[in-house]
């Protein structure tokens, strides 16, 4: 029996439902990128908004590159399971606030009709970091993506997100309606900023007066957003349906944990997303880097640590005193450099992430996380790296990072048809295949400008410190490369 409107009544009287009238709602919000973390995470906090009797808000979701969502969801009147997990704990709720899922590209022209309806208020964006197409290190738009130029030769038929909202709001300034506010819930540093830039640099292109409307009239806060939610697998789906006895194509598995810290600037309102426990603030700058840099920074570390020691999960690795014992050490390097939001004791946070990290519950794969490389070790790893170096400190356990994703990448190129799950793969891969000499090796990693910038490869003091902790690495036993490098 399929889950949706008509068989909710069939749910154990256990599990939470939508206390709402659904069919009252109003579609308000569209979504951009509707996988697995938007519904654990955005979705929530507005179902929690609509079952305060504030019915204003609903979800339109579109996936931009695939219909897998919307064929998953239309069939259950987009209702869906979330699993809460605790280490031993569950608690199964269905989410009501989504109410449409447009997919793919067949539905852009209605996705852009969406976008460009006045009922439409805020449009909010998960894509990961590499939907932005920005360069990692300058954060310029790459105008030469194929996705990109695809858009600007026919931007009337846009495909990208930044296509996608600039003929919306091109369009909405045509016919005198309000811009829409663009949130952006990816895990970026000044998501919001960088946002607004990424849409004004291809507003520029196609139309100035356009681009000079959209950077005086539309809002684009920052936010910052955490809740570990791996991937949904099959395991997922049989445990998940087995306790809500009715079956759902796409339910999500997450961790209890939720935060979220949002910049209030609203050009058309917004939810009271407080209800749900998220935070208004106007440190947001803070929040996000001790998110990035202590949660993703020691998940991004753990997980080439993880992918080169054959652990396959977060949890397991968080086992290994190899991987611990460098963790330790990152998270007060991270520390020593980070402006804590007021209140907030990062001591306490970092041992929160451990506890997080630990929990058995979740199968967060660290080949997940291991990928876009590329796209996110800027942020979580070379800003801090970056902020020692401007105070004159080392940073060992930084550099021991650096080369285990170097060391990752290694181990890639070795595999006869390898590939990285990561838009610079091949340019990364080149380089990390051509040299078998440790000092060649890093040289030419630390060379993809793209990533590393000119500053650090210049560095000649970081550049040893890496030097050496490639070089540990590749000594180390229990790390599959040590073979395939001259140590
Ligand atoms: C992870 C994040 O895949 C990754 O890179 O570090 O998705 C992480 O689980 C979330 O940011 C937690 O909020």
């Amino acid at each position: 029996m399929r889950l949706n409107e008509k068989n909710l009544s069939q749910l154990p009287a256990t599990i939470q439902r939508p206390a709402y009238d659904r069919s009252k709602v109003l579609p308000s919000i569209v979504h951009l990128g509707i996988g697995a973390f938007h519904r654990a995470h955005q979705a929530m906090f507005t179902d929690v908004v609509l079952a305060s009797g504030d019915l204003g808000w609903g979800i339109v979701g579109a996936g931009v590159i695939s219909a897998d969502m919307k064929n998953a969801l239309l069939p259950q009147d987009c209702l869906y399971a979330l699993a809460e997990m605790g280490a031993d704990s569950e608690k199964v709720k269905v989410i009501g606030s989504i109410v449409d899922v447009l997919g793919g590209p067949e539905d852009a022209d209605k996705l852009l009709a969406r976008m460009s309806d006045i009922a439409t208020r805020i449009v909010s964006i998960t894509v990961t970091e590499k939907g932005y197409y920005l360069d990692p290190a300058t954060g310029k738009l790459l105008m030469q993506a194929p996705a990109i130029a695809a858009d600007l030769a026919s931007p009337a038929q846009p495909k990208t997100i930044l296509g996608l909202i600039v003929q919306a709001l091109k369009n909405r300034k045509a016919a005198g309606i309000p811009p829409f506010t663009v949130l952006s819930c990816d895990n970026l540093p000044n998501n919001g900023k960088l946002a607004k830039a990424a849409v004004l640099a291809f507003a520029r292109e196609i139309d100035a007066d356009l681009a000079v409307w959209v950077e005086a009239n539309v809002c684009f806060p920052c936010t910052m957003v955490d809740r570990i939610t791996p991937a949904t697998t099959d395991a997922d789906r049989v445990h998940v349906n087995g306790v809500t006895g009715l079956e759902d194509a796409w339910p999500v598995v997450t961790e209890e944990f939720v935060q979220w810290v949002i910049e209030d600037q609203f050009t058309m309102g917004r939810p009271d997303w407080s209800i749900g426990g998220a935070i208004f603030s106007d440190e947001i700058e803070c929040w996000e880097n001790m998110k990035l840099r202590c949660l993703n920074g020691a998940h991004s570390t753990l997980s080439y640590l993880g992918q080169l020691t054959g652990r396959e999960t977060v949890a397991d690795a968080m086992q290994l005193p190899l991987i611990t014992g460098i963790l330790d050490p990152l998270w007060v390097e991270i520390r020593e450099v980070l402006h804590a939001p007021k209140g907030v004791n990062t001591a306490d946070y970092v041992e929160s992430l451990k506890k997080r990290f630990r929990n058995p519950a979740l199968k967060h794969r660290t080949a997940q996380i291991a990928s876009d490389g590329s796209q996110k070790l800027p942020q979580r790893l070379l800003a801090p790296l970056r902020d020692r170096i401007a105070k004159g400190l080392s940073s060992p356990a930084i550099a021991t990072a650096i080369a285990a994703w170097m060391h990752f990448a290694v181990k890639t190129a070795h595999i006869p048809g390898g590939a990285l799950n990561d838009p610079m793969s091949a340019e990364i891969l080149a380089q990390a295949g051509k040299n078998v000499e440790p000092s060649a090796i890093v040289d030419s990693l630390l060379s993809l400008e793209k990533i590393f910038g000119k500053d650090l490869p210049a560095n000649a003091a970081f550049r040893a410190e890496l030097l050496g902790k490639f070089v540990e690495l590749a000594k180390n036993p229990a790390v599959a490369t040590a073979q395939q490098i001259k140590a």
